[in-house]
């Protein structure tokens, strides 16, 4: 079935210069580019996107982490895109991702892990309206 999913490269991978290279990798994959922005977000809008996790011990690091600079927001395309990304993604820890995948081949971090996909698709619809107002319904 065909999914729309949203795509966060996290400030990491903006400072690293490797938008180029993940971005590749999920047109390499045969996901479709449907919506693109760098953007800087501020702590309301960080809050509201990681809602789920507010209250978690690891979540101040991570706002101050999210909010340090531009990262570009992308909704991709494409069947099954949320698992799929979620797959070239990796496991959360970057020491832990498989090789072969995006976490695994590029981050060493359980925090600056360069990625971020919606996780079901009720998560991808609230964050696609949030991040791309005009894409929603
Ligand atoms: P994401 O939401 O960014 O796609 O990542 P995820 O589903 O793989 O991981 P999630 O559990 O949703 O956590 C969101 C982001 O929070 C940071 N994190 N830090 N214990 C920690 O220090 C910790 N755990 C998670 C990571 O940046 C993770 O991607
Ligand atoms: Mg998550």
């Amino acid at each position: 079935m065909t999914q729309r999913t949203l795509v966060l490269l996290k400030p990491d991978a903006v400072r690293r210069g490797l938008v180029g290279e993940i971005l590749s990798r999920f047109e390499a994959k045969g996901l479709a580019l449907v919506a693109l922005e760098l953007r800087t977000i501020d702590a309301a809008q960080a809050d509201a996107h990681y809602a789920e996790h507010v209250e978690r011990d690891f979540y101040p690091p991570l706002r101050t982490f999210v909010t340090s600079g531009p990262m570009l927001a992308a909704v991709l395309e494409g069947d099954e895109a949320i698992e799929v990304v979620r797959a070239l993604n990796g496991a959360t820890d970057g020491r832990k991702a498989a090789p072969g995948t995006i976490r695994g081949d590029l981050s060493l971090s359980n925090r600056e892990n360069l990625v971020h996909g919606s996780d079901s698709p009720e998560s991808a619809e609230r964050e696609i309206a949030l991040w791309f107002p005009h894409l929603a319904g």
